[in-house]
């Protein structure tokens, strides 16, 4: 199978061993936040700056550890169309057609107008958890500061055929694959992925949504785009999960879908399988389809960049506001996914990171407090620590904050 390694550029050796812990570093930062100027309200500065590097190192970790395989698909508007690539298919880099969508059942019939388009799919492996892994649609901008904001600007224009990373709520989002990686077409007139997943593969099941306009759903007649389809790649689907499953409205449009199925069956079961999901921004449950002021995954008022979560037993609940992953309420989240459950050495770092993000925490804080300058110094003391303690002193970004 072929393997995909992201392009982060050169890394030493120690982002290698930082890269592994500080994504639970963060977390352990969060848990243990006490009532500091940390710990309030918005994410303070220092809570972004630890955001950023963290998101940085996310990256390298995936280019460190090796090996992340990465599946995606992209829209009816992107150049990588070709008649043997379509909307309906399961690409790997290349991009090279990894499952065909007729063998899910799909149409694909592109340029005789009679076609499918996958909008995301999970083979339902996938861990509920943080940090999560997106792309966004053509017309997203960003919040200012983050990296969708600076591959959507004016010029840039690539935002849609990438993959970013994002670490909810810190309001903040780092790039994690560029897509001219996987060998999309940059650009205003590029490539859109418009579904994720990593490092995962089908057994035999591929778990999807189609879009509102696609052919199996009457050319948008249907409610098929608001349910959960499966496919054991025999050419045939079925519906795995209903819309009143999971508390949608038969006209809303899933566009992002990460999903655990307990026993990787054909059949949702509630209270058990779980899922992440985003809508598309003419979805009735949207604020962006109703006018109603925006409430983070409320039915009618939630934004098509929100993540919202669902054990299918008929309702859903907020897992991430978009201002929590870096984007605006009037963005839109296409595609996406997480990484597969974490090993249990993972989980023995992560308790051991906790324990030190408590300890550094504590250090930061008294020196915070003898300090006239404040947080900004505090926390860099914070994150020297740290990357003195991994072996690295001076990744790229953080060379302002450097003496
Ligand atoms: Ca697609
Ligand atoms: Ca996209
Ligand atoms: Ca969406």
């Amino acid at each position: 199978m072929r393997r995909y390694v992201p392009s982060c550029g050169k890394q030493s050796r120690p982002w290698r061993i930082s890269s592994v812990l500080l994504v639970p570093a963060y977390a352990g930062l969060n848990a243990f936040s006490p009532k500091s100027h940390l710990g309030q309200g918005r994410p303070g500065k220092a809570k972004a700056l630890f955001l950023s590097l963290t998101l940085t190192v996310t990256s390298f970790a995936g280019a460190r550890a090796g090996a992340i395989d990465v599946k995606f698909s992209v829209d009816p508007a992107s150049p990588a169309i070709n008649g043997n690539i379509t909307p309906d298919d399961v690409l790997t880099p290349g991009p090279l057609v990894y499952i065909h969508g007729r063998s899910l059942g799909l149409q694909d019939n592109f340029f005789g107008g009679v076609f499918d388009n996958l909008t995301d799919f999970s083979f339902g492996k996938d861990s509920i958890s943080n940090p999560l892994y997106f792309s966004v649609d053509r017309v997203s901008v960003g919040l200012p500061g983050t990296a969708v904001f600076d591959e959507a600007a004016p010029g840039v224009a690539s935002a849609a055929g990438d993959v970013f990373v994002a670490l909810p709520p810190a309001s903040s989002n780092a790039l994690f694959i560029n897509g001219a990686s996987l060998g999309l077409t940059r650009g205003f007139f590029g490539d859109d992925v418009d579904g994720l997943s990593l490092g995962s593969e089908p057994t035999p099941n591929t778990y999807f949504a189609i879009d509102r306009l696609s052919a199996s759903n009457d050319f948008g007649n249907g409610s098929l785009a608001s349910d959960l389809l499966v496919s054991a790649g025999d050419g045939h689907f079925a519906i795995y999960a209903t819309n009143s499953m999971m508390g949608l409205d038969p006209g809303d449009g899933i566009d992002g879908l990460v999903l655990h199925v307990a026993n990787l069956d054909q059949v949702g079961d509630p209270g058990i399988d779980m899922a992440l999901f985003s809508l598309d921004p003419f979805s009735p449950d949207t604020f962006t389809f109703t006018g109603l002021p925006y409430m983070p995954c409320v039915p009618g008022r939630m934004s098509p960049a929100d993540v919202c979560f669902t054990d299918f037993t008929g309702t859903f609940s907020l897992w991430a506001s978009a201002a929590d992953l870096g984007l605006r309420p009037d963005d839109n989240i296409d595609a996406l996914a997480t990484i597969p459950e974490p090993s249990t050495v993972l989980l023995v770092v992560t308790g051991a990171l906790v324990f030190l993000s408590w300890r550094a925490l504590s250090h930061m804080r008294r020196f915070a407090s003898r300090k006239a300058t404040g947080a900004a110094f505090a926390h860099q003391a914070v994150m020297c620590r740290y990357l003195a303690a991994f072996g690295e002193t001076r990744p790229r970004h953080l060379k302002q904050y450097a003496r």
